[in-house]
């Protein structure tokens, strides 16, 4: 049986274009992606509740995001513009963890993109994304999530680099 360990990533979309964090450290370094980390011990998940927003990204309480985007892009959204988008399993061959992975989508923040200890912020284009340097799983569940859709999926890794098996069921996430 697999130990799951709660992740979050939020990719902030505006217009057409989309920021992203080339990870500067830790895990998926040198790979550009959206914000976000570990969900801290002690945050309770509710499956199916209202308040993965507040559970994962937020402090509860605040009015905008205190977390990691403020952390690692020097940016504030209001509560009601985070939107969950993907629900994500990471498994990698001869490996414990199962990471699953909270994927939001927010479009109205404020403040200006800064670089921090973790990651260097830059917007792209939504047609033109990095995706040979990013996660190899990225191409097959992002580009739907920028366009509206919702997704649930699973990857089980060799490496950092290579999938093995995969399933990915567009239409809903938890
Ligand atoms: P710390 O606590 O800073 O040492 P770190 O090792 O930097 O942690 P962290 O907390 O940034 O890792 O979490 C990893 C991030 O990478 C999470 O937002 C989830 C994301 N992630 C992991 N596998 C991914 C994958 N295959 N595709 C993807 N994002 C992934 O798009
Ligand atoms: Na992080
Ligand atoms: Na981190």
């Amino acid at each position: 049986q697999y130990i799951r360990k709660l992740y979050t990533i939020i990719f902030v979309r505006e217009g057409t274009r989309v920021l992203l964090g080339y990870k500067k450290r830790g895990f998926g370094q040198g790979r550009w992606n959206g914000f976000g980390g570990k969900v801290e011990s002690g945050e309770t998940v509710k499956e199916g509740a209202v308040s993965y927003v507040d559970v994962f990204v937020m402090k509860p309480g605040k009015e905008s995001t205190g977390g990691e985007l403020k952390e690692e892009a020097g940016i504030d959204v209001p509560h009601q513009d985070v939107e969950k988008v993907a629900d994500l399993e990471f498994t990698f061959e001869g490996e414990k963890t199962l990471m699953h992975v909270h994927v939001f989508l927010v479009k109205a923040f404020t403040g200006m993109p800064t670089e921090s200890e973790e990651m260097r912020p830059r917007w792209f284009s939504m047609e033109e994304l990095p995706f040979s340097d990013m996660w190899p799983d990225d191409p097959m569940w992002l580009p739907v999530v920028l366009r509206g859709g919702k997704v649930r999926a699973a990857f089980h890794f060799r490496g950092h680099n290579d999938i093995l098996s995969q399933r990915i069921e567009e239409g809903r996430c938890l």
